[in-house]
């Protein structure tokens, strides 16, 4: 009842270039795995598994230093997961992408930005993810997707979906960063994005940080995404991410965000990426993403 569509539809984007590092790809059918489709059934939605945007395995290596790391297959893939996400809201459905690394965030936002042009977005996250290939250390695209969904960084990862199809700032908000790089720190002060770091989270609650962020993505937009990356919870819950970061969010903190989340009934589109079952044990961070779609779906103690 709380969400806009009773009818979801799953895509999975087994895509590891943004990232760097392999396992990442396997994140979709980890989730899969979990049973996340007979957990939504069972609160009451219709559950279509669209499957996997096709990622191609026969590319060449990156160059030494290059600042845009498979650059032309992020594209490609991104490209697709645009229309595919765009096709699906298109229909009424309610688009659920499965990652994969976090530079999928670019086809997902993209797409949805085709139908609700004043979006708002929650970003929970260890990283902020706005680089650009001009602030980048590592090179890597999954940490630039959220600068390019605010139309900044490489112009044909910029143009995926149109130029027209961008974030607001001012509608955006980053919940449990930890680790951010000196190009970003800038970055988000100059466009004056509103990150809730686990300095505030510890400072304040996460009560008190969900009703901040959900009024700032609600201001004057038509719904919110939220970009759920699976290393800003604590490594102790979710260790099967590439890059996991001490002091991060429990596994009560995320769980009652995601229920303030659905008690708002803003959300039009989700995705829940880095899942990595390669660095995983016993598939704990693909369980931990699908308690936390439970919740954001719905899902009650009592
Ligand atoms: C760093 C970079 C990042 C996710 C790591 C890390 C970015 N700021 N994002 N893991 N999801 O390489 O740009
Ligand atoms: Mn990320
Ligand atoms: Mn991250
Ligand atoms: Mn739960």
């Amino acid at each position: 009842k709380a969400l806009k569509s009773n009818r979801i539809s799953m895509i999975g984007v087994p895509l590891q270039y943004g990232a760097d590092r392999i396992g990442v790809d396997m994140g979709p059918n980890a989730i899969r795995g979990s049973n996340v489709q007979a957990r939504l059934e069972s609160l009451g939605y219709q559950i279509h598994d669209l499957g996997d945007i096709h990622v191609n395995r026969t590319i060449e290596p990156y160059q030494t230093g290059e600042k845009l790391k498979y650059l032309k297959e992020i594209i490609s893939v991104n490209s697709q997961l645009c229309e595919k996400v765009s096709a699906e809201m298109g229909k009424g459905n309610f688009p659920l992408v499965l990652g994969g690394d976090h530079s999928i965030a670019i086809g997902t936002i993209k797409g949805v930005l085709q139908h609700v042009s004043r979006l708002g977005v929650i970003w929970f996250d260890a990283h902020t993810d706005v680089n650009t290939h001009e602030t980048t250390f590592s090179g890597n695209i999954h940490g630039m997707s959220l600068a390019v969904a605010l139309g900044f960084g490489h112009p044909d990862l910029v143009a995926i979906g149109g130029l027209e199809a961008k974030l607001r700032p001012e509608n955006v908000v980053i919940i449990g960063a930890r680790s951010i790089d000196r190009g970003e720190r800038t970055f988000l002060k100059e466009q004056g994005i509103r990150v809730f770091t686990m300095h505030d989270i510890d400072r304040f609650g996460m009560k008190q940080v969900m009703e901040e962020a959900l009024a700032i993505v609600t201001n004057g937009t038509d719904g919110v995404h939220l970009s759920l990356d699976l290393d800003g919870m604590d490594p102790n819950e979710a260790p099967g991410v590439g890059t996991p970061v001490s002091g991060g969010l429990s596994y009560r903190e995320s769980h009652f965000a995601m229920e303030m989340l659905y008690e708002r009934d803003c959300l039009v589109s989700a995705e829940f990426v880095e899942v990595n079952p390669m660095l995983d044990q016993n598939n704990k961070t693909a369980n931990t993403a699908v308690e936390l779609i439970g919740s954001v779906f719905g899902e009650r103690i009592l």
